[in-house]
């Protein structure tokens, strides 16, 4: 397929100034017409005019109002061109017709359980009509729907409702304008037999904001939490960002079938229904947290993606890496900072680190691409907010906001640029952004390798910086960034020591920068042999290489001052344990265990100042994905995962009475509330039962059944599910046979039944696996489906998938060659599991190699997965 880069972007020779739809609701033969207003771009040279389509049938096609000569124009299901189109403004009009019931791509307009509904993002406003599918083209957007009342009553799209009414035939319409030009990938539409649960909100200027959140008849009390997370949000972005929302209505639509999360449409959010609808019987508080961070993301990209939009799809990070900090400071705000911290730097290294690290590695900004939709990455997202955050880190507080505010003023209304956003930052600041870019064009996880020394009797302490970044896909080398390392030295008293730099230069908020490849930074007044505490709070995304000793990390972990670090001393000693156990255990020797380790853990367990959320996190040991991109290559995941075991029992049988008091203590009284502290005495309470099963101690199995049976709430309920299937044996099967019958009619309960499955570390998973894609439940239409069940046994089960007959990758191979023709998007994300083949020991490598390229010649491939496996083999 055909390459589109950045270096050739060219402006629009056709503006669009409005679109005005008018569609005609029907199960496979939906009527679009669309007036478009084009008028030629000033700023760019005359030109044919050509627009994008997709799989689109043309039926009629009038300019300025006369039909348009067959001679004038050329139509294909993928392209209308006009060679020769009026110089100077005129309209067009074209019918087309499309079949929601046969789109089972979910982009475009598609029918998802009778409701009708559209998604656009990235390149799906083409499937419905003809148009320059680009967001540089902003129009203001009128739209008209109809169709049966009784099939849809409840007809929404962007905007305003400005007109509705009956029709004959049992018919009716309803008229939206959106008074905000925008560009096509945020029109969205819904046609469907909805229920409504609508609230109120008043803006920072006293405007009263009509909010709605439809969904199927009978599920309205579970939106109470979507509700409210909406409402905290819309006020949070007033006072964090001075942000106010700017149409008298905000609604939601929760789909079942969805490829992504959830959509940003103007006004109409079109939503995943896993991130609307909660319950406490329902929903995990895993879920509950999701629910809050997706409802936000996707509020705040009004100001940040729609206001202010992206000039052309390599600026995607533009409004999703800005929107996800964001997303992440308002739940830092409204739960606790250190865990949301530490939690978004687990999913940072367990996904797009080992992206970064694989042949689907790219830049924050690509350079190029095939098929956008490969494109929302994690790379993308957590990296791209990442290093906004790292704006954020160098500026401090007032400076970022000066810059943001400094933004939106420059850009409202506007399709922008990376460099429109940073430069903002430059003009605030005067500083230079040259370097600085390099995030945004260099891919790969930076290596920052530290040593330290210190001069008693000259009183000084030298840090020695080197970094490195590794080469990555089309980038062999790569110059030195700017790393911004916020730093402590902490005394033996353990209190931070003042960073007094030997040149007289002031360590501003304790941020050191790093620009050269190599520096030493001197301080002076350090008498005494300090604990170093670096990169706090993940100020940089990097791998960072210290020579602090393991009493070093205790010390830090019992001391330090930053609770991220905390954390991050503990899972440092335990990789080091960890790798060793894998080379031990690959030698046919036994994994050793590690005193300190326990004592500091135990430490934690009798810390009665520590958050229990905190406690909870510091208990689990590095994933095997982290431990894995650690040790490297020549991976063997089974030996990963009997030392991570080994690691688990022993924590389990060292600490057994601690855990156990605490799994007594910790009861959560009252009934079911979601907020994070209750969450956090849940979560810590569920880590310690399952430490104590992964110990073997038998009492944790009954405690574990008796949970199940007696919880009030998903969370404690799942998880003693999930220990039970873990260790329970007859218990667990009894136990996921209960969970089915209870839950039988709900399937994003369902899906979680599924997943658990598909993620347990037994030989006969994959077995079971296969019988599961043949249960009443299952579906391959399905998005959330497919996830729950191969999603989960592909990206979650590690030493399943990567079983070292290569089942596990036959079967992945076979499924997603079933699955591109339906849904390529979907297919594609999945393909993603063989990111990590390269690192494998050699007879797996053989094997993932083998079913990829199975795959690549497995027939007509969409582009979307023709795109991933190509990459992977490169
Ligand atoms: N809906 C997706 C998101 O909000 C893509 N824009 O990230
Ligand atoms: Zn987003």
């Amino acid at each position: 397929a055909h390459t589109i880069r950045l270096k050739d972007y060219l402006p629009p020779a056709w503006l669009v100034e409005t679109v005005h739809l008018d569609v005609s609701l029907h199960p496979s033969e939906t009527r679009v017409r669309a007036k478009l207003a084009f008028k030629p771009n000033p700023e760019s040279a005359s030109a044919p005019l050509v627009l994008d389509g997709d799989g689109l049938s043309l039926m009629s096609l009038k300019l300025d109002g006369a039909p348009l000569p067959a001679a004038n124009f050329v139509a294909s299901p993928n392209q209308l061109t006009i060679p020769q189109p009026p110089n100077g403004p005129f309209t067009l009009e074209i019918e087309t017709l499309v079949d929601p019931s046969a789109n089972t791509q979910l982009s475009g307009l598609y029918r998802s359980s009778d409701t009708y509904c559209t998604q656009c993002e990235a390149e799906g406003f083409r499937r419905i009509t003809y148009f320059p599918d680009r967001p540089d083209v902003m129009a203001v957007y009128t739209t008209r729907i109809e169709a049966d009342r009784q099939e849809a009553p409840v007809l929404l799209a962007n905007g305003n409702l400005v007109d509705s009414g009956a029709l004959d035939n049992g018919r009716h319409y309803a008229v939206w304008h959106d008074p905000h030009p925008k560009p096509s990938y945020l029109f969205a539409m819904v046609g469907g037999d909805l229920a409504c649960v609508e609230d109120s909100f008043r803006t920072m200027s006293g405007r009263d904001v009509t909010l709605r959140i439809y969904v199927e008849h009978g599920k309205q009390d579970r939106c109470a939490y979507a509700m409210d997370s909406l409402k905290r949000s819309m006020r949070w972005d007033e006072e964090a960002f001075g942000r106010e929302y700017d149409l008298d209505i905000f609604m939601i639509v929760a789909v079942s079938d969805f490829n992504m999360g959830a959509m940003e449409n103007k006004g109409l959010n079109v939503f995943n229904d896993k991130y609307v609808l909660a319950s406490a019987e329902t929903a995990t508080d895993a879920d509950f947290a999701h629910i809050e961070a997706v409802i936000a993301h996707e509020y705040f990209h009004n100001w940040t993606g729609n206001r202010i939009t992206c000039r052309d799809w390599f600026q995607l990070c533009l409004k999703e890496g800005l929107t996800v900090f964001r997303d992440h400071e308002f739940s830092s705000d409204m739960r606790s900072r250190p865990v949301k911290r530490i939690s978004d730097v687990r999913n940072l290294r367990a996904a797009q680190f080992i992206e970064d690290s694989g042949p689907l590695a790219h830049p924050v900004r690509p350079e190029a691409y095939k098929e956008i939709n490969n494109f929302y990455t994690t790379t993308i997202y957590e990296k791209g907010a990442e290093v906004v955050r790292m704006v954020h880190t160098l500026l401090g507080p007032e400076k970022f906001r000066a810059g943001m505010d400094l933004y939106f003023q420059r850009h409202d209304g506007e399709a922008a640029t990376v460099e429109q956003f940073i430069q903002c930052f430059a003009d605030v600041t005067g500083r230079d952004i040259a370097q600085f870019m390099l995030w945004y064009s260099q891919a790969g996880t930076p290596r920052v390798t530290v040593s330290t020394h210190h001069d008693a009797a000259a009183g000084t302490y030298a840090l020695s910086l080197k970094q490195a970044v590794p080469p990555t896909p089309n980038q062999p080398t790569k110059s030195p960034m700017v790393i911004p390392l916020v730093t402590g030295l902490i005394g033996p008293d353990g209190r931070d020591l003042p960073l007094v730099l030997a040149d007289g230069g002031v360590v501003r908020r304790g941020v050191l920068v790093l620009h050269e490849a190599e520096w030493t930074f001197t301080f002076t007044g350090i008498t005494e042999r300090p604990v170093l505490s670096i990169n706090r709070g993940f100020s940089a995304p990097i791998e960072l290489v210290t020579d602090l000793s393991n009493d070093d990390l205790a010390f830090l972990a019992a001391h330090d001052s930053d609770p991220f670090n905390r954390w991050q001393a503990l899972q440092t000693i335990s990789m080091r344990l960890l790798i060793e156990n894998v080379a031990s255990i690959r030698a046919g020797k036994a994994p050793r265990s590690d005193d300190k380790l326990m004592v500091a853990l135990a430490a934690l367990l009798e810390n009665p100042a520590l958050e229990p959320a905190f406690v909870a996190l510091a208990l689990v040991p590095p994933g095997e994905g982290d431990i894995a991109r650690e040790i490297g290559s020549d991976i063997d995941p089974d030996a990963i995962f009997q030392a991570r075991t080994a690691l688990r029992r022993e924590i389990g049988t060292r600490l057994g009475a601690a855990l156990s008091t605490l799994y007594e203590r910790l009861t959560v009284p009252g009934g079911y509330t979601p907020d994070a502290t209750s969450a956090g005495r849940r979560a810590l309470r569920n880590v310690a039962l399952d430490l104590m099963a992964a110990g073997g101690d038998a009492s944790a199995i009954t405690w574990a059944a008796r949970q199940y049976d007696a919880a009030d709430n998903m969370t404690d309920r799942m998880a003693a599910l999930a220990t039970l299937a873990l260790h329970g044996g007859p218990e667990g099967e009894r136990a996921l046979a209960d969970f089915y019958s209870r839950f039988e009619g709900d399937a994003l309960v369902i899906d979680k039944w599924f997943s658990l499955q598909a993620t347990i570390p037994q030989a006969d998973t994959l077995d079971k696996v296969r019988a599961l894609t043949k249960h009443a439940a299952f579906s391959f239409g399905n998005p959330n489906r497919v996830r729950a069940l191969i999603g989960a046994f592909a990206m979650s089960n590690v030493t399943q998938f990567n079983r070292a007959d290569g089942a596990g990758y036959d079967f992945l191979a076979e499924t997603l060659l079933a699955l591109d023709p339906k849904n390529p998007q979907v297919a594609a994300r999945m393909a993603t599991a063989f990111r990590t083949w390269r690192t494998l020991e050699e007879g797996r490598r053989g094997k993932a190699e083998a079913a990829l390229k199975r795959i690549k010649e497995g027939g007509e491939l969409s582009r979307d997965l023709a795109d991933i496996v190509e990459r992977a083999l490169a």
